[in-house]
């Protein structure tokens, strides 16, 4: 093989579900529809499929037809019915490391059930749509599988977006019912997301009633006959610790997810109940060769795709135990994540290159405090991981004992796309090769496959059970956005090359889409929060390379006259994006201009304001206008 490669072990090859790759694959290759099937029958289905893929409607793909199922029931009640009742499903862990919560699979359902009860008593019915906005707690695993298991669809808003963003989700959802909380800790600060509720709540006549979580304390508006606090809802009747499961359709709605695209409206991104579930719970099981013993973490908040997929969905279908942290990586000290996996024996752990570059930084020292023997398995998401961070990676918090498994996806995908498995031989920045089942090209702009090693558009060939279904409320944009450019191929926005042994390299997104530090935002969203204020007249957003983010933004704007370019204002900018789409998106830098490249036809020339930007060629400027 090509390039630097690290073998797998002998030990992991023995642990592994899957000793042979290739025997797998190629049987996959050979009946896809086989495979998912053999995969669909380990979990349980109240009545089983007709038919494994329905294709008849393509790219409006179906999985699993005819079959009646439910996720939050693989997820929590058939695990009741054996000895993992008694195991525990999640372990939490508070931001000031003051409280730990654990709940066993017994009491993860009784949590459930009295949410799901409450929900319902809240006039949710199957279909519904409720938005969940809050921070890293157990309460919001709860609210989510509480929706599933009666059929309402969740539309999960990440609690580090703010008031514009929550907004637009909220009332393009139409959401009946808002759960969240009065706040959340980010290192020590309090964030009033319930306040950030109200003021997002203003024009979303959908929305009958809040249900509010107590996690900080502090003093919250309660608007009489709308916000209910959760535990006065707890001591009544109703709620309590039983309830019945919904049989849903393998193709009922299960989530809405939005995700930034090129449009400053963000896409509803529909996954479903049957597809999804195999999906999520096959890559887990196999990418990460999640057993019994395993104490599992993923760092992903659960309003990003990962979270759904990876730490609350995939997880409990395997039955394996979660570990949960409010918090984040560095507070109080550089060392909180080390001194966790030591002290919950957490073996598998994954989470995005942007956490590892910002811990790198701060040297060996902090992690070799800590015993972090338990660990057997690393992962890594969100954007390409730099060969420099994934050996530090592998030599400082693996002891070179644990693989990488570095996974390519998309909240569209809703699984593992592009990824190893633990016997799988690694190249340092490479995700390896596609999952079982699916073939992957890199085209270019005619549709005709380049050379190895050359660069190109990024497409999926075969239909998977965790794929989308349609953009929510938006049919035609789903087929435009991904599957018009090159027709019969999912087009996934980024661009990627293939080497010479079948390795893909993700390069980045081609569209306007930025990752900031794992977090998908898009350009024109930022530029929306910021037109918005008074001073300017037009603005710009583009993401340039960050040392520890991956990616910053970086905003371009031209004043109103009788505006001032001054440092208070570019400050004053940077908050205002900052308070109205969310602390995630505070732009890096606010820079004046004069005049914004742009085409003859109107169209900001994003690309010539990043060359401008990193002092490269800016290319070719035909169109740009006089
Ligand atoms: C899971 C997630 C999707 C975009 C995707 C890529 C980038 C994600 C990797 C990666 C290189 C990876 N969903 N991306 N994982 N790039 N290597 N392992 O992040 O919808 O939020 O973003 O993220 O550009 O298109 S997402």
């Amino acid at each position: 093989m090509e390039g630097e490669v690290y073998y797998p072990s002998q030990d992991s090859i023995a642990k592994s579900y899957v000793q042979d790759w290739e025997a797998l694959a190629e049987s996959a290759r050979k009946d896809l529809q086989g495979f998912w099937a053999e995969r669909a029958d380990e979990l349980f289905w109240f009545k089983k499929w007709d038919k494994v893929l329905d294709d008849s409607q393509k790219p409006f793909f179906k999985w699993f037809t005819g079959a009646k199922v439910n996720i939050a029931y693989n997820c929590v009640d058939v695990h009741l019915q054996t000895y993992r009742k008694n195991k525990l499903a999640l372990i939490w862990e508070s931001e000031d490391g003051k409280s730990d919560r654990t709940f066993s699979y017994y009491s993860l359902n009784r949590e459930v059930c009295r949410m799901a009860n409450i929900i319902k008593a809240m006039g949710v019915e199957k279909g519904d749509r409720v938005t969940i906005y809050m921070g890293r707690i157990p309460e919001i695993m709860f609210a989510m599988l509480a929706c599933a298991k009666i059929g309402a669809i969740h539309s999960v808003v990440f609690g580090g977006f703010s008031v514009d963003a929550l907004h637009e989700r909220i009332s393009d959802s139409e959401s009946k019912l808002i759960i969240t909380c009065d706040g959340s800790l980010q290192n020590g600060k309090l964030v009033e997301l319930k306040r950030i509720v109200d003021e997002s709540l203003r024009h979303c006549p959908t929305v009958e009633n809040v249900i509010v979580v107590k996690r900080t304390g502090h003093e919250v508006p309660m608007e009489a006959g709308r916000d209910h606090w959760f535990h006065d809802l707890c001591a009544l009747p109703i709620a309590n610790g039983k309830c019945t499961t919904e049989v849903m359709d393998a193709e009922d709605p299960l989530f809405i997810l939005y995700t930034s695209g090129s449009t400053g409206k963000p896409k509803a991104i529909l996954h479903t109940h049957g597809g999804y579930m195999v999906g999520t719970y096959t890559t887990l099981k196999y990418v990460f060769d999640i057993n019994d013993e395993d104490r599992f973490w993923c760092t992903a908040d659960p309003g990003w795709i990962t979270g759904h997929s990876y730490l609350v969905y995939g997880p409990l279908l395997t039955g394996a135990t979660i570990f949960m942290f409010e918090g984040g990586p560095a507070f109080p000290y550089p060392n909180r994540w080390w001194q966790l996996i030591e002290r919950f024996g957490v073996s598998v752990f994954y989470t995005a290159p942007t956490a590892i570059r910002a811990l790198m930084r701060f040297g060996e020292a902090w992690p070799n405090k800590h015993d972090l023997s338990s660990l057997r398995l690393l992962g890594s998401v969100g954007e390409p991981i730099n060969p420099e961070a994934w050996k530090w990676f592998h030599r400082v918090i693996g002891k070179e004992r644990c693989p990488i498994m570095d996974t390519w996806w998309q909240t569209e995908t809703g699984m593992f796309m592009i990824t190893p498995t633990p016997v799988v031989p690694l190249k340092p920045g490479s995700g390896t090769r596609p999952f079982f089942g699916q073939e992957a090209e890199i085209l270019d702009e005619q549709g005709n496959p380049v050379a190895d090693d050359h660069e190109g558009y990024l497409v999926l060939k075969n239909p998977w059970p965790a794929m989308m279904r349609t953009l929510y409320k938006d049919p035609d944009r789903y087929v435009e956005t991904y599957w018009k450019k090159y027709p019969g191929k999912y087009m996934t926005g980024d661009s990627a090359r293939r080497d010479k042994d079948g390795y893909f390299w993700i390069i980045g997104r081609v569209d306007d889409v930025i990752k900031v530090s794992g977090h998908r935002l898009g350009t024109a969203e930022i530029e929306s929060a910021l037109i918005t204020h008074p001073a300017v007249a037009e603005s710009a957003a583009i993401g340039l390379p960050h040392e520890v983010k991956g990616q910053a933004i970086y905003c371009f704007v031209h004043l109103k006259p009788g505006f001032a370019p001054t440092e208070d204002l570019s400050e004053e900018l940077r908050q205002h994006v900052a308070r109205h789409l969310g602390p995630i998106a505070r732009p890096e830098e606010v820079n004046f201009i004069d005049k914004l490249p742009k085409t003859r036809s109107g169209k900001i020339m994003r690309r010539v304001l990043k060359a401008r930007a990193q002092g490269l060629p800016e290319g070719d400027l035909s169109t740009l206008e006089e």
